[in-house]
């Protein structure tokens, strides 16, 4: 990218100008998406800046769970969910949504009704808010079957459905990463403007890395082709260099790095969680969506992430993404292990 020359850009191709671009090569488009993504970045630019302010409101807090208003103190995640809930409700283009925050799913009322059902996780990476590392929303968007009748099934659709799906970082910038199915562009809040800017057009995650991502405090559980993996990343055999490690523990911050560099990010099924950690419906799904769309590949361990067809809204799946050749080795030590 070109600093210099980005730094004296006048035209500004902001998400919403990109998505009414995308719209307007759909003639019969009527602009509800375009409606709905608005309500989706609204919800972001919330948590953003309560992301930002989070360490101050907790001191003003400290005396009790309670602010200077006197109104109680809501843990971060939880007045995230409830921003998203309410802005994709009023979005008027929403029929069921799933929230990692709500056991079950929101059907939401017939006269608020629209078409898109969308799965999201409000505030992923929970653990690290308190120590100012980098968080982030992730969603998926699929289309309800018939608008008239949303059922729990229309979120229960194998990934490779999904119409769009996408993530904002809270980081060191706060980053907005998109597919509608057309490829991944990047935005990057400009908070001075409050509008999120075309920073990353058409993003493409290199063939090959040179990075691994997974949680190795988990090693001992794992089964045999992820220890082959990762000991392969440690001590090539094949003359390669060794890969380097880098784990944030933050899916989107994982992902992301993932993306933009190359190289795979792991969450394997282990002795203790035969299902692995992450969540397929607001965690697996759309980043898979993503990587497919940058040029890279996500496998369960079994299959194509998105052929995978969850039964229930808060399954949970083993998960290697990334690298197109990084994916392929994995999945490589997997079907050897069939063979045995
Ligand atoms: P967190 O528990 O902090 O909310 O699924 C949530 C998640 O973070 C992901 O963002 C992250 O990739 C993963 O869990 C980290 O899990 P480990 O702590 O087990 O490594």
């Amino acid at each position: 990218m070109d600093h210099a020359r980005d730094a004296h850009r006048t035209d500004l191709m902001t998400i919403t100008r990109f998505v009414l671009n995308e719209q307007s090569k759909h003639p019969a488009s009527r602009g509800d998406f375009t409606i709905l993504l608005n309500h989706i970045v609204l919800g972001c630019k919330f948590v953003c800046s309560a992301v930002n302010k989070a360490g101050l409101a907790k001191l003003i807090g400290l005396a009790g769970d309670t602010n200077v208003q006197g109104e109680e103190q809501k843990k971060l995640d939880v007045l995230s969910n409830e921003v998203f809930i309410k802005a994709l409700i009023s979005s008027g283009r929403t029929c069921v949504l799933v929230s990692e925050e709500d056991e079950e799913a929101t059907f939401v009322e017939p006269s608020r009704r629209g078409k898109y059902c969308v799965m999201f996780d409000p505030l992923d990476g929970s653990s690290n808010i308190d120590c100012g590392v980098s968080i982030g929303t992730i969603f998926g968007i699929y289309m309800v079957k018939d608008e008239g009748k949303p059922k729990i099934d229309d979120v229960l659709q194998p990934g490779k459905n999904m119409v769009a799906a996408g993530y904002c970082m809270y980081g060191s910038s706060c980053m907005f990463v998109l597919s509608t199915g057309t490829g991944v562009n990047g935005f990057t809040l400009d908070p001075s403007l409050g509008e999120f800017i075309l920073t990353h057009p058409n993003i493409k995650i290199p063939k090959k890395g040179k990075i691994y991502s997974v949680n190795e405090g988990n090693a001992k559980n794992w089964d045999s082709p992820t220890t082959k993996y990762v000991e392969k990343c440690k001590f090539p055999t094949d003359g390669a260099p060794a890969k380097s490690l880098r784990y944030v523990g933050s899916m989107v911050a994982d992902v992301h790095r993932t993306l933009l560099y190359g190289g795979i990010f792991l969450y394997p099924a282990d002795k203790k969680s035969p299902n692995g950690k992450l969540r397929v419906l607001y965690e697996v799904f759309p980043m898979s969506f993503l990587m497919e769309q940058a040029g890279g590949q996500a496998f369960t361990g079994k299959q194509r992430a998105l052929d995978l067809v969850p039964k229930k809204i808060h399954e949970r799946s083993p998960i290697f993404l990334g690298s197109y050749d990084d994916i392929e080795e994995i999945k490589a030590l997997y079907a050897a292990e069939e063979q045995k």
